[in-house]
């Protein structure tokens, strides 16, 4: 399949799904396909652990529901503290929460309850068992509440050397310089952030956003560089194949989740599985997979990690990317029981760059 062969950089331009293409960019400017599986027990480690290996991943995979002391607050919670470390390194939030029931239960899980996923995860997944209707039932939700925030962003915009507010959307500014589109709305106070306002992006669905860096200034007079916000669509994941040894993900099971996953072209951004998907020309899914380690530095090629002893199979990501044609790989404990994580996740980041590199020469 062409995307076997296609870059990165390539694929952003051509795929449809505004989040697809915002993190096809990510990954070629931060060269990584990596994905950290952050399964830590707190919400103080999930932060610190995202703040350390946020330079080298592009995808950071919570399992909301076994963090301990997981702050729900929606302004000042885990979610969105989450969400400021994805903006300060570049990755996208993916929770996977692998919903699987009837759809107007996933709906009201996806949306409501303590945790609103939907607030702070960029990227769901969904377990497929219950049928087409759970996928549906998400999109709609989506859709809902994608034009209820209207591409309404808290940004921070520095002008100038000084922070200002800016709304792209006042056309009445007075001040008409080439900053004429920006307005002040709030200033500097010492110990904080010099500037939040909100800024209404109007992204063209088709168009990829850029991926210029803002710089965002603190009052230390450190300048922080970010990413530029990605595009407030939410994507889906389809849960197509598993890693875990003798799961009951068959064949028909998997053609399902491809056909849905063509019929919600609009949400579902790809799939969570062992191999590529993408059969006909116009396929261009991405492909999370899960179930990745790579033999311990000191030992010989060959010395690869098999399973976790509960069922969990490993590959390496040359296997994953290489030979199978996946395009992210997930990694939880391999990095996360290293004794230098960082460390490690700059080894796996560089594995699995290297697949992807031969693969599309
Ligand atoms: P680890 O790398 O520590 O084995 O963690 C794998 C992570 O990926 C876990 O969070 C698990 O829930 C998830 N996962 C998986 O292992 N296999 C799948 O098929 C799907 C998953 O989401």
């Amino acid at each position: 399949h062409s995307t076997l062969k296609g870059t990165f950089a390539q694929r952003s331009k051509t795929v449809t799904h505004p989040l697809s293409a915002y993190l096809f960019r990510l990954m070629d400017l931060k060269a990584s396909n990596l994905c950290l599986s952050a399964d830590v027990a707190t919400a103080r480690e999930l932060l610190s652990i995202a703040d350390r290996v946020g330079p080298y991943i592009v995808v950071l995979k919570t399992h909301h529901d076994m963090v301990s002391g997981w702050d729900f607050d929606a302004e000042f919670g885990t979610g969105r503290k989450l969400t400021a470390l994805a903006r300060k390194h570049g990755f996208l939030i993916f929770e996977d929460r692998k919903f699987g029931d009837i759809g107007n239960t996933v709906e009201l899980q996806y949306t409501s309850g303590a945790a609103k996923i939907i607030e702070w995860a960029h990227i769901v997944n969904v377990n497929m068992v219950p049928g087409k209707a759970s996928v549906t039932s998400l999109a709609n939700a989506a859709k809902k509440w994608e034009e209820r925030s209207h591409y309404s962003v808290k940004t921070l915009v520095s002008v100038g050397g000084r922070s200002r507010g800016s709304n792209e959307d006042d056309e009445d500014d007075e001040e008409s310089d080439d900053e004429a589109d920006v307005q002040t709305t709030s200033e500097g106070r010492k110990g904080s952030i010099v500037s939040v306002t909100t800024v209404t992006h109007q992204y063209e669905p088709a168009v990829s956003p850029r991926l210029d860096k803002t710089i965002m200034e603190e009052d230390s007079g450190e300048s922080v560089s970010s990413f530029e916000e990605p595009p407030s669509d939410r994507g889906l994941l389809i849960l197509a194949q598993m890693s875990s040894q003798g799961n009951f993900m068959d064949e028909r099971y998997t053609n399902a989740c491809v056909e849905a996953a063509r019929e919600h072209k609009d949400f579902v951004m790809g799939f969570v599985s062992q191999q590529s998907l993408n059969t006909l020309p116009e396929d261009d899914f991405i492909h999370m997979t899960p179930g990745c380690q790579l033999p311990p530095e000191e030992e010989e090629e060959g010395t690869e990690v098999k399973g976790d002893g509960k069922g969990q199979q490993y590959n390496t990501p040359q296997k994953l990317v290489g030979i199978a044609g996946t395009d992210i790989v997930i990694v939880g404990r391999g990095i996360l029981k290293a004794g230098d994580p960082q460390e490690e996740a700059e080894r796996y980041r560089s594995a699995a760059w290297k697949a992807y590199t031969e693969r599309v020469r």
